[in-house]
């Protein structure tokens, strides 16, 4: 069975702009995984703590033939071999972040995994480049992406890179 999954990628440390891309080319090489697209690259204003850089935001849209928990170990495998340090502060700094925000329809609630992601209805960062590769999807509780994402304040959000290509 073949699963379409959004994947959040997110770093703030060490070139971000290149660890996003990387992030972002090693989904696409994930057996079981194909790319379908990725969104923009973004620059977006750090949520939390205020005093770390600015992030590196994208969506990448997928299909798959994992389950929901093979693709967050994978992803969190791609997160270790990109160098992220798991530190105490939440919401701090970080090389490569990967989110699972959608996989498909399902409403998943386990201590490890929450889908869709919690937090990806108030965060610009999400929305907006969710919204340039899916302009009409609808979650899985009904509410519309449209709505969601032309009622958020941008916060600065800005495309600083076209989407990558050739991601196959
Ligand atoms: N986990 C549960 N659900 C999921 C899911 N859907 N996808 C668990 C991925 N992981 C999920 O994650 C902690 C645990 O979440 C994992 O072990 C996994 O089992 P983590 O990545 O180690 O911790 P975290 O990312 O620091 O925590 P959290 O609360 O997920 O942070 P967020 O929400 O990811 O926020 N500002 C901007 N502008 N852009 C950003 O991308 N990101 C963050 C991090 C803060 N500020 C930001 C950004
Ligand atoms: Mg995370």
């Amino acid at each position: 069975m073949t699963t379409r999954a959004y994947i959040g990628v997110g770093s703030n440390l060490s070139d971000p702009i290149a660890k996003a891309k990387n992030g972002i080319e090693a989904i696409a090489a994930l057996p079981e995984v194909v790319t379908i697209a990725s969104s923009s690259l973004y620059s977006s204003r750090p949520m939390g703590p205020q005093s770390q850089p600015d992030y590196v935001n994208a969506v990448v849209m997928i299909e798959t033939t994992f389950s929901c928990p093979e693709l967050l170990k994978a992803l969190q495998t791609i997160e270790l071999n990109y160098g992220r340090v798991r530190k105490e502060e939440r919401w701090g700094a970080r090389t490569l972040d990967l989110d699972i925000l959608l996989f498909g329809d399902d409403e998943i609630n386990e201590p490890d995994l929450i889908v869709p992601h919690y937090g990806m209805k108030q965060r610009e960062f999400v929305l907006l480049p969710l919204f340039e590769l899916s302009p009409s999807l609808v979650f899985p509780d009904g509410s519309e992406l449209s709505r969601l994402a032309s009622d958020i304040d941008r916060n600065g959000l800005e495309v600083i890179e076209n989407p990558p290509q050739n991601l196959n």
